[in-house]
């Protein structure tokens, strides 16, 4: 195939646009970088090429971006997470340039289709859930407020597993989403940075006669940065997300070979670089807990060094870091934050403790985002001795400065000061990671209102007593460039149309659709507009799964990670009901299509029983044509972030059903409800507060209340309510 000239980029200089810039860059990348003719370029090469023409003009905006931040020396927010669900890039970022519409057309001019080639990109799946894909949410949502802030993160070679169902159980596969290298990273090797581990503390006393500790006899790793540019909508700014990749120091190869031979030595190299291969799925119980205290580490030490990097280009003295800085801290993933500045502000820098302790608490904040007991880190006292000596010793000064402090507000209180240390004595010896988080931060918000209130309530009553200030709420949110504008395109356009784009930058300007709520014609649009998105999903339900989903019927679904607390199981015994009730009693129910999607932790039996069962229940449901035109179920593998863009437009109805008090946010409910789907949900995490504001008439409210939950716990017993 040739390219005809009128259609070469840049034929009339007179016209050219942005989008004909973008084509030259795109055929220039497909040429030299690429290194393939037209003819013979595969759509993975298509793919790879017009990222990288993206890529181009996104660095060029992230060069202006910095330089005028640095210029300004403005204050930065640091979000610390070891978890990033962004998806697939492609699509997002031309949204955000404004240039989908401009780009698809002039790609079918070529004979390409946008749509297929956006699709070859797989999801970069960094995180778990939720808490992932909220991070990935704030970085856009930054960007697009210009606000001047800098993710970091890992570089996990494998992200979360792909799943697939053999014989309705789930099988996990490693997630390789390198395999044909990404095109939206630049590798920074000039500012790699040198990491210690383990080792042992010496106690001196320096010059001055003041006593020093020295972190020594440590085994090195390098962390390699890799950037990400982090685009916003409809302004010129681009941020950047910075992940760390884990790679052998060229002094420990040298120990390496001195003291075995070759093959030694590249071995230990690659042990090394184990930090950063796989992400841990959040597993029912951890398994191997020394790399993932290592890859927190890593991930931080590498993250505040790179912190330093920058401020000390302007600055002399660290008095004006808490000016400069403020660093989110994304779960207590990485609450050894605390501890790693309380060693450089101390052991490198030679501040007074006291000193150290105010800039540190002045700079950090701290979310969390569960109450589940099981889920709150705890860490051997025993193994962070051995991996991080001298941060250990840090925890310990910091908690006996901080007991001091209760005592002297509570004397006596024994109880108090066992519930509040930083360290548990039983059933093993292990530091808090939640209390040093809440201790060496300014802030502790929960992600929901009722969440925030349970935090003070139920988590942390010793804390939120002895520091009431200190405890806040944001409720979560989910970008609605991703999670509307651009995955549900028709509905952006006909919301454009009448209230204008405004919302898109200012969500709260969708209020002014409300006029439009009894409008026939914006229903009768929005009907079609469903009945098209339900009509793309069915077609791939059909495609991957061979069943066939009726695009009248109801459309009820529930996506997210299997837990037992979101309960899943009671959704499919529901369908069970359901079912008997259509086929032994003939029951006139509307037509429902019930769709589930989940990933069950690798260890978590139970949760990889309840896909079984939805699976098993399915094949029964689907193939008994006594039910055929009322009821189908399928569970659609390996959920993620771009599938969740397929699923979310089509929804009828949005299952968030999670027992009160469990759920602290949740963020998919969201994305249904800018969907237009209506809520079925407990009063849990945010579904309270979207309830608030679609009002009650618009909500399926059920369940129990939070504290009919609390009440009911202490008697309930299931199995003597049968029969
Ligand atoms: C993890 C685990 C792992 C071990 C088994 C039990 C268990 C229970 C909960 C978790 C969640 C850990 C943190 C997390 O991902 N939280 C999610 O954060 C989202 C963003 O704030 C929020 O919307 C979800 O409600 C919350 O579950």
């Amino acid at each position: 195939m040739s390219i005809s000239t009128e259609i070469t980029p840049g034929s009339d200089h007179s016209k050219r646009t942005d989008v004909d810039w973008l084509i030259e860059r795109f055929l220039g990348h497909l040429k030299y970088t690429r290194a393939k003719d037209w003819a013979y370029a595969t759509s993975m090469d298509q793919y790879l090429a017009l990222s990288l023409a993206v890529r181009d003009v996104l660095f060029e905006r992230k060069i202006i971006t910095q330089l005028t931040h640095t210029r300004g020396d403005v204050k930065r927010v640091y979000y610390l997470s070891l978890e990033y669900l962004l998806g697939q890039m492609l699509r997002c970022s031309l949204v955000n340039l404004g240039w989908y519409e401009s780009c698809r057309e002039r790609l079918e001019r070529l004979g390409l289709d946008l749509d297929e080639l956006r699709d070859i990109e797989p999801d970069a799946g960094l995180g778990n859930g939720g808490l992932g894909r909220l991070a990935a949410c704030y970085l856009d949502s930054l960007a697009t407020l210009d606000m001047p802030a800098l993710g970091y993160g890992i570089r996990y070679e494998y992200g979360i597993f792909d799943q697939e169902i053999v014989n309705g159980w789930q099988v996990e596969r490693p997630d390789y989403w390198l395999r044909f290298g990404s095109p939206w990273e630049i590798v920074r090797p000039e500012f790699a940075c040198p990491v210690r581990l383990f080792g042992r503390v010496e106690h001196r006393t320096d010059a001055a006669g003041r006593p020093r500790s020295l972190w020594t006899g440590c085994r090195l790793v390098m962390g390699l940065p890799y950037d990400i540019p982090i685009p916003s909508c409809g302004t010129g700014t681009v941020n950047l997300l910075r992940l760390w990749s884990a790679r052998a120091s060229e002094s420990f190869d040298l120990n390496a070979f001195n003291r075995g031979g070759y093959l030694e030595a590249v071995q230990e190299q690659a042990l090394t670089e184990t930090i950063s291969k796989v992400l841990y799925p959040s597993d029912a119980v951890e398994k191997n807990r020394e790399l993932r205290l290592i890859q927190q580490y890593f991930f931080v030490a590498c993250t505040l060094s790179d912190i330093f990097r920058r401020y000390d280009k302007n600055h002399d003295t660290v008095d004006e870091l808490p000016n400069k800085a403020a660093i989110q801290l994304n779960d207590t993933h990485p609450a050894v934050a605390i501890s790693e500045m309380m060693r450089i502000l101390v052991d490198e820098r030679a501040l007074r403790w006291e000193r150290a302790w105010e800039i540190t608490q002045a700079v950090f904040g701290y979310t969390n985002h569960t109450l589940m007991p099981e889920a709150l880190e705890i860490w051997p006292v025993s193994l962070f001795e051995r991996v991080l000596p001298r941060h250990l010793e840090i925890i310990y000064d910091i908690n006996q400065r901080f007991l001091d402090d209760v005592r002297r507000r509570y004397s006596g209180d024994s109880g108090r000061i066992q519930r509040m240390s930083l360290i548990q004595e039983s059933p093993f010896k292990g530091v808090r990671m939640a209390h040093l988080a809440i201790v060496g931060s300014h802030t502790v918000n929960g992600v929901a209102k009722l969440h925030s209130d349970l935090i003070r309530s139920r988590l942390v009553p010793d804390f939120a007593e002895f520091w009431p200030e200190r405890f806040t709420g944001v409720t979560n949110g989910v970008t609605p460039r991703r999670w509307l504008l651009a995955c549900n395109s028709a509905l952006a356009g006909a919301i454009t149309r009448r209230i204008g784009d405004g919302w898109i930058r200012d969500l709260d300007q969708l209020r002014r659709l409300e006029p439009f709520a009894d409008d026939p014609e914006f229903q009768k649009e929005f009907q079609q507009i469903k009945r098209q998105n339900k009509q793309r999903l069915a077609e791939w339900i059909g495609r991957k799964l061979a069943i066939p989903t009726p695009i009248d019927a109801m459309f009820d679904v529930q996506v997210k990670r299997l837990h037992e607390y979101k309960r899943q199981l009671m959704n499919i015994l529901q369908v069970i009901i359901r079912y008997h009730r259509i086929r032994d009693e003939r029951a006139d129910l509307p037509p429902r299509v019930v769709l589930f999607g989940a990933k069950a932790a690798p260890s978590y039996h139970h949760a990889k029983l309840i896909i079984k069962l939805i699976n098993d229940v399915g094949r029964t449901i689907n193939t008994d044509p006594r039910v055929a035109d009322r009821l189908r179920v399928a569970f659609l593998p390996n959920y993620r972030v771009s599938l969740a863009e397929l699923i979310i437009p089509a929804a009828d109805l949005s299952e968030q059903i999670s027992t009160a008090g469990t759920e602290a946010s949740g963020t998919g409910n969201m994305k249904f409800a800018l969907n237009g789907a209506l809520t079925i949900g407990t009063l849990d995490g945010a579904n309270v507060e979207i309830r608030d504001a679609v009002g009650a008439d618009n909500f399926f409210l059920f369940g129990l209340t939070e504290q009919e939950v609390a009440y009911y716990r202490s008697t309930y017993q299931p199995w003597q309510l049968g029969t």
